[in-house]
């Protein structure tokens, strides 16, 4: 009789969209290839060429769930992710490797002609809408700049323009969102990109199977040397 007590694959927990395809070269440099892509097959579990590693297909703010509770062994995730998340869980995951991709920045953003340099001088208490509210309040608490924190989940573009909010906090890529709707940076707060994060007991009971994939990952996000 078998007794199959073979562990599950290797878990790793993307989101699809840019991390999914800024990912695929890095897999590719640790010599695996995936089956299909998300975005068509619509399938929430990927097999790879590599029979021991699956890829699960999670939203962005749920792959630090997945990983610290175990049930993906390794992920990629944004910073403004990661500090959100990192807000009601120190300390949950280890977050060995920079990726150096998805880049972007978070940013304070405005409605054209709003002075912010003149309300902050003033003391103003600004009322700021954003998804990011651990990082915002960081930043504000930093500037010693008093803010009422407006959470939203989405199109935070819209805040300004409809009188919610005098401010945002967003990330910014190419800086066409902010222009299309009439806003532009004022300030910024930090520079974002996606790392690598691993669960705590996986990185000790599966060590040897995840080690490859971390150096991998790590030679080839390295970022080039002039
Ligand atoms: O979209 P969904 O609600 O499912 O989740 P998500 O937005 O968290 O996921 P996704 O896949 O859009 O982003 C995943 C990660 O990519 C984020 O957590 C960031 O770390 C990173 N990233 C890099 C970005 C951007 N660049 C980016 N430009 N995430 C979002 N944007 C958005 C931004 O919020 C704004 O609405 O794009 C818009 C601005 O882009 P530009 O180019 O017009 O400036
Ligand atoms: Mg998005």
């Amino acid at each position: 009789m078998s007794t199959d007590v073979r562990p599950r694959p290797l878990t790793m927990a993307l989101s699809k969209g840019r991390i999914f395809e800024e990912t695929l070269p890095l897999l590719e440099a640790a010599g695996i290839q995936v089956s299909e892509n998300p975005e068509q097959s619509r399938k929430l579990i990927i097999e790879t060429s590599d029979p021991n590693l699956r890829l699960i297909i999670v939203r962005a703010s749920d792959v630090p769930t997945y990983v610290e509770y175990g049930a993906a062994d390794l992920g990629i995730a944004g910073k403004d992710v990661l500090i959100e998340h990192a807000a009601n869980h120190p300390g949950g995951l280890y977050q060995p490797i920079d990726l150096n991709i998805a880049k972007c920045r978070l940013a304070v953003a405005v409605k054209n002609g709003f002075d912010y340099a003149a309300a902050v001088k003033q003391g103003a208490r600004l009322r700021v809408a954003t998804k990011y509210t651990e990082a915002a309040r960081a930043h504000f608490a930093a500037k010693g700049v008093y803010v009422d924190l407006i959470k939203l989940y989405g199109s935070m573009e819209l805040a300004p323009l409809v009188g919610l909010a005098d401010a945002i906090v967003d990330l910014v890529s190419t800086g066409n969102t902010l222009k299309a709707n009439n806003l532009v940076a004022v300030e910024d707060i930090m520079p974002i990109s996606s790392r690598l994060v691993v669960n705590r007991a996986a990185l000790k009971t599966r060590q040897a199977e995840l080690q490859p994939i971390l150096d991998a990952f790590e030679r080839a996000s390295r970022p080039a040397v002039a």
